[in-house]
């Protein structure tokens, strides 16, 4: 459960994301395919080499799909119910990939907001980023 201290930490955050998007959003889905190659399955279709124009584009996807998610924290079911709907019955993507990418964008926000990515900060980001898991991988059920 997202506390009202968490919720203002996660807030003031994004607003040193916003300006980063693409670039948050492209590092941290190389990192996925880096880190956890078999991610690379889901975008046969997409040139994976550094920088290409479709990890920048779709980086920019997934962070713009979280900033909305950042401004609908209560009320994640609805304000992701299309992308929830696409990512189960569309693409199929199994949920343990949420936690990956989680987990890869949560690296990114520690190197680039440095001391301002404090513990606290960190459990805020944790716990969002699995209430948003947990919504895109309801469907599924
Ligand atoms: Ni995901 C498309 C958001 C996790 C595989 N994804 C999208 C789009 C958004 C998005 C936004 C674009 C929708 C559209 O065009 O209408 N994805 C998110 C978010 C998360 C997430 C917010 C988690 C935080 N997606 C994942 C994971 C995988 C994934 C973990 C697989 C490893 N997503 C895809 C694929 C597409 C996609 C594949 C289609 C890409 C394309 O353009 O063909």
């Amino acid at each position: 459960m997202l506390t009202a201290d968490d919720k203002k930490l996660i807030q003031q955050t994004w607003e040193k994301v916003v300006g980063h998007q693409e670039a948050f959003g492209a590092e941290a889905l190389e990192r996925l395919f880096i880190t956890y190659p078999s991610t690379k399955t889901y975008f046969p279709h997409f040139d994976l080499s550094h920088g290409s124009d479709q990890i920048r584009g779709h980086g920019k996807k997934v962070v713009a799909a979280l900033t909305n998610a950042v401004k609908n924290v209560d009320n994640l079911s609805q304000a992701l119910s299309e992308l929830s709907n696409l990512h189960a019955y569309n693409l199929r993507v199994d949920p343990v990939n949420f936690k990956l990418l989680s987990q890869c964008f949560q690296v990114v926000l520690a190197v680039h907001l440095e001391k301002d990515y404090t513990p606290e900060v960190h459990a805020a980001f944790d716990k969002f980023l699995s209430a948003v898991a947990a919504v895109l991988a309801e469907k599924y059920r």
